[in-house]
């Protein structure tokens, strides 16, 4: 799992992904998306949780474009579908991806980070999808996953106008889940993934594999198999430890603090 561009530091129950590409923003080469690939794929045993982040001044500035080489279409097709299995093997890993996000997310870096599970935001962040000014597309997977986040609508106007959304709007139209003080995104996303990883590893599993299908199934479909996710989750041994913890009186109850 080395690769020079990759950082990896197991922390406990965690493990820090960091790109590690800073003199060229993080840009992602076709080296770098292979080892992302590798890193997701061959997570060590007792991870419970990543965070993903980027070194120096921004999170990542997308696609590699000095790699942008004269490809015919089918090799644009092979090229793309390299980056959707990299992310894939991130958003339906075994573990949780805690993004923490600073500086330019934009192009390619948007669409590594609307892959992850949660993202957190410092006040430096600003989103952008410059291939539309381009002349490009979307290949990351970003078509399918960013209106997820924002919808068709924002999506369009990005890739078509070249707008730029910074933290706070970011935040409000639902780039990030967290928005935190400049410099701190490290740091609140490290505590969401030590919190993720006390869950139980079948409810990580199925927050990961099974919510976004059912999101995608007919009412009916996702009813059906919301219905199996929940029988075998209940059935774990750690949930039965867990329910009754909470009976008696072991566990933490729900606090608005
Ligand atoms: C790069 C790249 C890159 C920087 N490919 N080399 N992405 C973009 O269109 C974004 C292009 N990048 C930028 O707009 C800016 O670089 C940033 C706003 C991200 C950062 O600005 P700044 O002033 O901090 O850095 P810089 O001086 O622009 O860049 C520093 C170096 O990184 C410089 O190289 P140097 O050798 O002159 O030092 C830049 O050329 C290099 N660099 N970004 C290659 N992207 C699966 S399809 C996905 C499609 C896309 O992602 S398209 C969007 C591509």
């Amino acid at each position: 799992m080395t690769h020079p561009d990759l950082f990896f530091e197991r922390q406990d129950e965690i493990a820090i992904v960091r790109l590690a590409r800073g003199a060229k923003r993080n840009a992602l080469n076709d080296g770098l998306i292979l080892a992302l690939r590798d890193c997701f794929q061959n997570l060590p045993e007792g991870v419970g949780a990543v965070v993903i982040d980027g070194e120096g001044e921004h999170f990542c500035a997308g696609l590699d474009l000095s790699e942008l080489k004269e490809r015919n279409a089918g090799q644009g097709v092979l090229h793309s579908r390299m980056w959707h299995q990299a992310l894939d093997a991130l958003q339906f890993g075994p573990v949780p991806v805690v993004a923490a996000l600073h500086g330019a997310v934009v192009g390619g870096g948007l669409e590594l980070a609307s892959a992850c599970h949660i993202r957190v935001a410092d006040e430096s962040t600003f989103y952008a999808l410059p291939e539309g000014s381009r002349g490009i597309f979307v290949g990351g997977g970003g078509s399918v996953r960013i209106p997820k986040l924002i919808g068709v609508a924002r999506m369009t106007d990005m890739m078509m106008t070249g707008r730029v959304y910074k933290a706070e709007e970011g935040e409000r139209a639902g780039f990030a889940q967290y928005l935190v003080p400049q410099g701190q995104a490290l740091a609140k996303a490290i505590e969401l993934a030590r919190r993720i990883a006390t869950n139980a590893p079948l409810t990580n599993y199925a927050l990961m594999h099974a919510l976004p299908r059912i999101a995608e199934q007919p009412a009916d479909h996702g009813l059906f198999t919301e219905a199996l996710m929940a029988g075998i989750a209940q059935d774990a041994p750690d949930a039965k430890q867990r329910v009754r913890a909470f009976l008696e009186g072991r566990a933490a109850k729900v606090s608005r603090d």
